[in-house]
C-alpha cells in the first residue's frame, strides 16, 4: 500500500480502531480531519467520498475503503505482520464474533445519528439519551465478559497473549463507556485487557487525545 489516506474524527471509536490498526502495521497515512459534530468537517462534500457520511474512511492508492472491520481485515490482508487474527478458522471466526459484539450489535445503537434522532426527533432529554447509552453498554459488556470468562484462554488480551481484531474493537468502546460515565465495575476482564492494550505505544499514537483535531 502506498499512499494511504485516513479521514478520521479524534473521538470516532470506528476510526480509532482503523487506527490502531495503521500503527500496529507501521503504515503511515495522511490524516483528514472531518469533525463530526461541525456538518462533516471542511471537506467540500463529505458524502460524495463515503455516501453514508461516516468516518472511517480510507483512500489506499485512490480505491476508496469504507466499514472499519473491512478496512482492518484489507490491512492485516496485505501487510500481514503482526497478524491481527488467530491462524485456525474456528478461532478465526472466535475472534471475529468477539469484535462484532461490539461492531454490529453495540455501536450502531450508540451512535452520534441515533442520539441525535433520540433528542431532536424523538424529544428525549440529555439524561434519557446517556440512560439509553448506558443501557446497551452494559447489555453488550456483560455478554461480552461472560464469553471471555466461558473461554478463559490464557494472556493478556482478548484472545491469548497476542492483539487481535477484538482488542481493537473493545479499547475504542471502553473509552466511549468511560465518556458517558458507564460503570465499568462489573466487567473486571474487559478493564485489565483494556489497561493492557492502553499501555502499547501503538494503542497511544491512536488514542483520541493524542490526535491533532483533539484541541481543534
Ligand atoms: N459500521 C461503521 C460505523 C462507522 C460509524 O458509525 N462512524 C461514526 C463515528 S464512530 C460516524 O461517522 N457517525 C456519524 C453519525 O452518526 O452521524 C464502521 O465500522 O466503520
Amino acid at each position: 500500500m502506498q499512499t494511504l489516506t485516513l479521514y478520521t474524527y479524534f473521538r470516532s471509536s470506528a476510526a480509532y480502531r482503523v487506527r490502531i490498526a495503521l500503527h500496529l502495521k507501521r503504515l503511515a497515512y495522511e490524516p483528514r480531519y472531518v469533525h463530526l459534530l461541525h456538518d462533516r468537517g471542511s471537506e467540500p462534500d463529505y458524502r460524495e467520498i463515503n455516501p453514508q457520511g461516516f468516518v472511517p474512511v480510507l483512500v489506499a492508492n485512490g480505491l476508496v475503503l469504507t466499514q472499519s472491520l473491512a478496512i482492518i481485515e484489507c490491512l492485516d490482508d496485505v501487510c500481514p505482520e503482526p497478524p491481527l487474527l488467530p491462524a485456525g478458522a474456528q478461532d478465526r471466526a472466535y475472534v471475529r464474533g468477539l469484535a462484532q459484539l461490539i461492531v454490529c450489535d453495540v455501536h450502531p445503537l450508540n451512535n452520534l445519528r441515533v442520539l441525535n434522532y433520540l433528542k431532536n426527533v424523538l424529544g428525549q432529554g440529555e439524561e434519557a439519551c446517556r440512560e439509553w447509552y448506558r443501557h446497551w453498554i452494559a447489555e453488550g459488556f456483560a455478554a461480552l465478559e461472560r464469553q471471555l470468562e466461558r473461554r478463559s484462554s490464557a494472556g493478556c488480551f482478548c484472545f491469548g497473549d497476542t492483539v487481535t481484531l477484538a482488542d481493537l474493537c473493545l479499547v475504542p468502546q471502553m473509552y466511549n463507556a468511560r465518556r458517558f460515565e458507564c460503570d465499568l465495575s462489573a466487567y473486571p476482564r474487559l478493564q485489565a485487557i483494556d489497561g493492557h492494550c492502553s499501555r502499547l505505544p501503538e494503542f497511544c499514537l491512536a488514542a483520541p487525545d493524542a490526535q491533532p483535531d483533539a484541541s481543534a
